[in-house]
């Protein structure tokens, strides 16, 4: 199978959806990292008018928007592929991770300062940026989180965003009940997305209060084995590449 290349933003929770889809299915890929400020790095796509990641590159096709990556890789791939209530179940988690999860995330980890300087770190850590831009995006990467954060909070009306994700996940503890997986036996794309989302956060301290909740911590370590087993070699970065 050719390399698949995923056009991202490290810290962007719809990008870890993609990773943990293409890891499950054993698809080889590497990452480039978008700068945030320029997105030079992204290919011209039709259709991805605000440039957004991620964008995928698979034989040849682009996709951007990860619920249309996941649709296509469906095709390449039936790893997953479930029929009746419970791909309807796996559907509507998929879009609560969408709608709601992936959207409350910048709110808690870029929420305070200490967060959002830790987040650029993470960034620029992580970036094939050069010198100059590596340092533009960890000083102004924090500012311009912080505000992203904000705004996202607003727009939902505001409040405690760390009360706002324990919310969010008292609703995924009750959809998982006492299952592995969220629809029964078999791991579904719905896991792997709320999955993909949550490692997004894993250097934060938001995710250890996550962890303290047993079922979630139990199901979190189940699906990462899957992820770890299925996973196709690791691919060097663009940049390691370059370099
Ligand atoms: N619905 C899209 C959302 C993608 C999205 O919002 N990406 C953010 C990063 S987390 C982005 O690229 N933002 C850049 C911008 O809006 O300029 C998906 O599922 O892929």
């Amino acid at each position: 199978m050719k390399t698949a290349v995923l056009y991202q933003f490290e810290l962007c929770p719809f990008c870890h959806k993609v990773k943990a889809a293409l890891e499950v299915k054993g698809i080889p890929f590497r990452k480039i990292e978008v700068n945030p400020m320029t997105k030079k790095e992204l290919p011209e796509l039709e259709g991805n008018g605000r440039r957004k990641v991620p964008v995928l590159e698979m034989d040849g096709t682009l996709v951007a928007d990860s619920t249309e990556i996941l649709k296509f890789l469906e095709t390449k791939d039936a790893t997953l592929t479930l029929e009746g209530s419970a791909r309807e179940k796996s559907e509507m988690i998929e879009a609560w991770v969408d709608d709601d999860l992936a959207q409350l995330l910048p709110a808690v980890i870029y929420g305070t300062w200490r967060d959002a300087a830790r987040a650029a770190r993470v960034v620029a850590r992580t970036s094939n940026f050069g010198f100059l831009q590596n340092a533009i995006v960890r000083g102004g990467g924090s500012i311009i989180m912080n505000r992203v954060a904000k705004k996202i909070l607003a727009r939902r009306g505001g409040g405690n965003p760390t009360e706002l994700l324990a919310t969010e996940l008292d609703k995924f503890e009750s959809w998982l009940g006492e299952q592995d997986f969220v629809c029964g036996d078999t791991l579904s794309l719905g896991d792997v997305a709320v999955h993909g989302c949550l490692t997004c956060i894993q250097d934060f301290p938001a995710f250890k209060t996550i962890m303290e909740r047993e079922r979630v911590a139990a199901w979190f370590e189940r699906v990462r084995i899957l992820r770890e087993n299925a996973r196709a070699p690791v691919q060097e970065d663009a940049a390691s590449a370059a370099s």
